[in-house]
């Protein structure tokens, strides 16, 4: 028999990859597609089928975790054996300027599935995992940060998520659903959204080595974060439901790398050395040395990044750092790409797409992006 999933959230990083996994697997795979005003689906439309062809395995259906009944027609339509629900308000930052918002779709949406997944009567038969977030430690009152360790969320993001948790371990517990919280640390890729911050960094400095952009806009360079590679992640989210018993796992790294060395990583990527001098808002980075000929638009004495408090939040989450070790013991899982790997696989992607542009702007033709920062 063919599985069937129902992936919330297919358009992002995650669910993009996990889409492709699933497909691999053999697996018919149905996600929930916002209604926008232009195309949404960049991330998935190399695994797009005609659903007029016999035996397409990937479908979309336009849905939206504030819609009740919605999600309900959905569910009852697809009768999926595994939900994953990886839909979110996912940015951190944004969470403080949409706090309601936020907490509707990241902490109520969840709630919905979960209890359209009952009222339909498949509380027995559908797996259930919810996308958990290290940012539920917050201000971190253990180091590093395992399954058992107090949470004490920073933003409307992380409470929101929290509620999240809790009602998923809640229907686990009063319903016997088979869910499962992933509490996942941050994992990117070049398909991760430009305004987090490895993506910023990556796409912002590749432009500007193309000449695109004056500079890199920068708010909080000392934090501190245990970086996966996206592709790694998913892998482990189908894992946490192919097992007897549902049980929530801590996905991490193990290593812990700070914003600052993340941006010295993406310039040595470019050929760029760069010096960091000054405090506080007013540090920042210039160009000491350039080698190779991926940065024609800079010279030496350039200054690549500066410190914009608009960047700084309300509240910070300063510090994370997982111990996967549960992860490794149960389920066998360690991830495969370094922090520095991944960043390397990110510059590429970014460069090409910059080179690309500057060949475009150089023949007087509009750039088909946003400049803006995130
Ligand atoms: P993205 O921001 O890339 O993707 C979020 C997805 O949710 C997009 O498909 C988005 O649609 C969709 N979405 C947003 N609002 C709604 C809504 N109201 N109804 C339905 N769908 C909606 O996130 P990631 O792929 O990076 O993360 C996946 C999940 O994992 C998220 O829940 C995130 O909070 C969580 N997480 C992520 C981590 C990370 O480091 N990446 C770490 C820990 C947890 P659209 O494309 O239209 O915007
Ligand atoms: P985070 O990721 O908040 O950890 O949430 P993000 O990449 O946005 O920030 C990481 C750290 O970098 C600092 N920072 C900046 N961040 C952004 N976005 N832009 C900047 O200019 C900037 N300068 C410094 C931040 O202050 C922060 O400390 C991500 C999301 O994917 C969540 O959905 C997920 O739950 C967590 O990871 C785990």
């Amino acid at each position: 028999m063919t599985k069937r999933a129902l992936i919330t959230g297919v358009t992002g990083q995650d669910g993009s990859y996990l889409a492709e996994f699933l497909l691999d697997k053999g697996y018919e795979v149905h996600g929930i597609k916002r209604r926008a005003s232009s195309f949404n689906t960049q991330r998935v439309d190399h695994i797009y089928e005609d659903p007029h062809m016999d035996h397409a395995r990937f479908k979309l259906h336009y849905g939206d975790l504030t819609d009740t009944s919605n999600l309900t027609r959905i569910l009852s339509e697809v009768r999926p054996d595994e939900v994953y629900n990886l839909g979110a308000q996912s940015h951190v930052a944004v969470s403080f300027e949409a706090p309601e918002y936020t907490a509707d779709v990241d902490a109520i949406g969840t709630l919905r599935l979960l209890e359209a997944i009952r009222f339909l009567g498949m509380e027995k038969t559908t797996r259930f995992y919810q996308a958990s977030t290290s940012e539920l430690y917050g201000l971190v009152q253990e180091t590093p940060q395992t399954e058992n360790t107090l949470f004490y969320p920073r933003s409307p993001y992380a409470v929101a998520k929290m509620y999240a948790y809790w009602i998923a371990v809640n229907y686990r517990e009063a319903y016997g659903m088979y869910a499962c919280n992933g509490i996942l640390f941050n994992h990117e890729s070049p398909r991760r959204g430009e305004t987090f911050v490895t993506r910023k960094i990556t796409r912002g400095l590749a432009n500007i080595a193309q000449g695109l952009e004056p500079c890199l806009y920068m708010g909080n360079i000392d934090s501190l974060r245990d970086w996966g590679h996206a592709k790694d992640y998913v892998r482990m989210q189908w894992m946490m439901l192919q097992q007897d018993e549902p049980e929530d796992f801590v996905i991490a790294t193990g290593v812990q790398y700070s914003v600052r060395e993340f941006i010295t990583w993406t310039a040595k990527e470019l050929g760029l050395k760069l010096e960091f001098t000054g405090e506080g808002v007013d540090e920042i980075a210039t160009v000491t040395a350039i080698e190779g000929s991926k940065a024609p638009g800079l010279k030496v004495g350039d200054v690549v990044m500066r410190i914009d408090p608009r960047y700084f939040r309300p509240a910070e989450v300063e510090t994370l750092l997982g111990n996967p070790a549960k992860a490794k013991k149960v389920l066998g899982w360690t991830p495969e790409t370094t922090a520095q790997e991944m960043c390397a696989e990110m510059v590429e992607a970014d460069l090409r797409t910059a080179r690309r542009h500057a060949l475009l702007k150089e023949h007087g033709y509009a750039l088909p992006m946003s400049l803006e920062q995130g």
